[in-house]
């Protein structure tokens, strides 16, 4: 109802306002979330908020991003090397079940580990929802009477503002919610069109481990300490809550906050932890005297200004009709229906990823975790954590190429302090060099093993972070910034140099034992094994750190003799691609059966995408065989499968095939029942649902999207390389990246690119792709 009456009162207005189009950029809905995957997400890197835009109850989940339980440990079996040679001695002879029985035994962690993804309690500890602000309005009658009209709650991703507008026995009520770029506090601004009209009580809560107080000057503070693990005394927090009033009174009492008759109020809630400020009380204390020392409306303005030094470096269209005029989860159900209607919801999901990735993590910080920053839980879904097999890497996909890419900095600084527990772990397993971190890890440098063989021992985890950390010395052409993931990089290869052993049949060097990520197969007598020598994901991530620490070192002039050394084996490696006697590329070095065709992990087509060890244009036959690969394994998945899939489409050169599973991560869903298999989609709030809420499917479509418009990981630069015809007939970018440090504005007209232009910070020659040609051009100067 309420839907038509906008459409109509904006198609009313147009005439008259022809210039004010509704935001293309927003998303928008006509009622209150009636549940958490319907709430908007703010966050300023730091601190998260989402607001539920309630009329008479209003719920705001507050986070942290460093908010985490457990502690350092060390959860090394110091023993594993001594099985190391009877499992590779079983692997060598096609024993597969019994070297997986023996890596359950020795192999895996000390302890708990990761607790079986309910790590709240034990040491590996889960990321966890900080708290909840709960506002309960009093509108003059039981809430049950209260009736509203003209609801409109929305999230304005062009300031990072969200904002709820209703009526209330014709007086206009709004809220203006926003997690600071300037002041680092999260803001909560409310108003009534009529004087005196806001009555209210502010409670502050989380669901266990704090203490709420009432602190001076009628404020409220919550503190409180998580478990460790050990003793119980771990993380430390403190949350302060304190008011503006313009009108009214405000008394407060049992934990409790009172407004009475307010005309307008501002809520700044600051809040730190001891993660890495020992000082944090104070910090939270003067972080909030500063911000109430300010007007709303200049800290407002500080805040769009900051956030959209980011956010305005990229602008896409894609055709010219902008249509907003739908409420984000309806434009959803159309969406679904007839997708090719409606392009500009795709470019509002790229722009939402670019949001995400800005609002989730910020430079000194951590990189998003497995919920970017938001969790309204205490026990996160798998502990919320960074999982190295493919979602810590997939968050940080789209940062460069969406011209973002400062914000892959965090991940070398995560990666800085994992390296002295990865090198306890290279000893205490394989008596190796070099630093290892197996499938996950957490804020506290955990590099062990998980706890079981089937998915824990996976030997790729800290090479395929690497990738990311030299993906963004390939985009920003750094060499201060290479010189300090040198160290990094370099310890990485040298474990697996030193780890990697003979494959008699073919003289390949490979890991051994390992997994591709949690796939299994069958062995020729039936058994089922996920432990296996050399899974291709293995060989592709070895092949291209090998090729990356000896350009590195060649650049820098250090390690000649470990560059020697790398270079010897690599003429040893298998090959970026094995070809399966049925035609795809073999996950494993052998063409065993799979247990499950259609698994979510497509781990061996990593050459594919993020490296690119394998493209049309010089490795055409596994060019041919990924396409096999990729149509065995099917289009379905949890939603950061799909978006997997859609990259891989997308160098593929396929522009329909990645269109059609951006379309498929686009399916709306309201599920949150774990799920491995097919199903993935987006909540209402265009938040991607594996399920549960997981943001990787986010950050790989927005990946996804701009790999479709721009390509540069093959020696040239290529416009337009992957787009369906949906979108050929016109469009724009500004702003989009490729390796080298070029910046991209172009635009075209009938799948033709019509006007293009190549910046860089001084004038270079570089090679580019354009309709169908490839020309040297000079960039321009910026
Ligand atoms: C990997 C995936 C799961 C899930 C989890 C967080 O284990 O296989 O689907 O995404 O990470």
């Amino acid at each position: 109802m309420n839907t038509h009456k906008y459409t109509l009162i904006y198609l009313l207005l147009l005439p008259i306002f022809g210039f004010c189009q509704i935001n293309p950029l927003e998303l928008w809905y006509n009622k209150p979330a009636a549940v958490w995957e319907e709430t908007l997400p703010l966050g300023n890197g730091r601190l998260g908020l989402m607001p539920d835009g309630g009329v008479t109850t209003e719920k705001l989940v507050l986070n942290d991003i460093t908010l985490w339980s457990g502690s350092p440990q060390d959860a090394n079996n110091y023993n594993a090397y001594i099985s190391l040679p009877k499992i590779k001695e079983l692997l060598l002879a096609g024993k597969n079940a019994e070297a997986e029985k023996l890596v359950n035994e020795n192999f895996i962690c000390t302890g708990p580990g990761s607790g079986s993804g309910n790590g709240a309690n034990v040491q590996f500890g889960c990321y966890q929802v900080l708290g909840n602000i709960t506002l309960n309005f009093y509108y003059g009658k039981p809430a049950k009477d209260v009736k509203y009209t003209n609801y409109n709650r929305h999230l304005d991703l062009q300031t990072a503002v969200a904002a709820t507008r209703f009526n209330v026995d014709g007086i206009t009520y709004t809220r203006e919610y926003l997690t600071g770029f300037s002041d680092d506090v999260s803001v909560i601004k409310l108003s009534s069109g009529k004087k005196g009209k806001l009555n209210f009580t502010i409670q502050l809560d989380r669901p266990e481990r704090f203490e709420t107080v009432i602190g001076k000057d009628n404020s409220l503070v919550m503190s409180g300490q998580l478990n460790n693990g050990t003793d119980g005394k771990g993380m430390r927090y403190k949350t302060v809550v304190k008011t503006q009033l313009k009108d009214g009174t405000l008394s407060s009492a049992n934990k409790t906050l009172t407004v009475s008759n307010a005309t307008e109020v501002v809520i700044y809630i600051s809040s730190g932890t001891d993660f890495t400020d020992k000082n944090f009380e104070k910090t939270v204390d003067n972080t909030l005297a500063v911000a109430l020392s300010k007007k709303y409306d200049s800290q407002k303005k500080n805040h769009i200004t900051n956030y959209q030094k980011l956010f305005n470096r990229v602008s896409v269209t894609l055709g010219e009709s902008i249509k907003n005029t739908l409420p984000t989860n309806e434009r959803l159900d159309a969406f679904a229906k007839n997708p090719d209607a409606d392009n500009a919801l795709s470019v509002l999901f790229f722009q939402y990823g670019r949001y995400l990735a800005i609002s989730s993590t910020r430079v000194g910080l951590l990189p998003p975790n497995l919920q970017g920053l938001w969790a309204k839980q205490v026990q996160t879904p798998w502990n919320g954590d960074y999982h190295l097999d493919v979602n810590i890497q997939m968050n940080l996909w789209p940062l460069e190429v969406a011209n973002l890419g400062e914000l892959n900095l965090p991940l070398k600084d995560l990666m800085k302090n994992m390296v002295p527990y990865g090198e306890k772990t290279s000893k205490a397993y394989y008596n190796a060099e070099g630093w290892i971190a197996h499938v996950i890890t957490n804020v506290w440098g955990y590099t062990e093993p998980g706890e079981s063989a089937s998915w824990g021992s996976a030997k790729a985890g800290s090479g395929w972070m690497c990738n990311n950390l030299w993906q963004h010395y390939l985009f920003s052409d750094d060499k201060k910034y290479l010189a300090e993931i040198y160290p990094i990089i370099k310890g990485s290869a040298q474990f697996y140099n030193s780890m990697l052993t003979i494959e008699p049949e073919t003289g390949w060097l490979v890991t051994s034992p390992s997994v591709s990520p949690e796939n299994s197969f069958y062995l020729p007598d039936g058994q089922v094994s996920h432990v296996c020598m050399g899974p291709t994901i293995d060989n592709q991530i070895v092949r291209e750190l090998f090729n990356n620490v000896i350009a590195a070192s060649q650049i820098l002039g250090l390690d000649a003799g470990l560059r020697n050394q790398l270079q010897q084996k690599l003429a040893q490696l298998p090959p970026p691609g094995v070809v399966s006697p049925d035609g795809r590329i073999q996950e494993w070095l052998k063409p065993y059966k799979e247990t499950e065709p259609a698994h979510r992990h497509v781990s061996h087509l990593y050459g594919l995408y993020p490296a690119s060890l394998i493209t049309p244009e010089a490795t055409p036959q596994l060019a041919q065989a990924a396409k096999k690969t990729l149509e065995v394994r099917g289009d379905d998945g949890p939603s950061w499968s799909i978006a997997y899939k859609q990259l891989f489409w997308a160098r593929l050169k396929d522009g329909e095939r990645a269109s059609k599973l951006l379309k498929t991560i686009l399916r709306p869903t309201l599920a949150t029942n774990i799920n491995y298999g097919a199903g993935g989609g987006v909540y209402p709030n265009l938040l991607s649902a594996g399920p549960p809420f997981q943001i990787d499917g986010n950050f790989g479509a927005t990946a996804g999207f701009g790999e479709m418009l721009v390509q540069s990981h093959a020696g040239f630069i290529e416009l337009l390389p992957a787009i369906p015809a949906a979108w050929a007939k016109s469009g724009s970018v500004k702003g989009l990246k490729a390796q080298g440090g070029f910046t991209l504005n172009f635009d075209w007209k009938d799948g033709k690119v019509a006007k293009y232009e190549v910046l860089s910070a001084s004038a270079e020659k570089v090679k580019l792709k354009v309709n169908g040609e490839i020309k040297d051009i000079t960039s321009k100067k910026i």
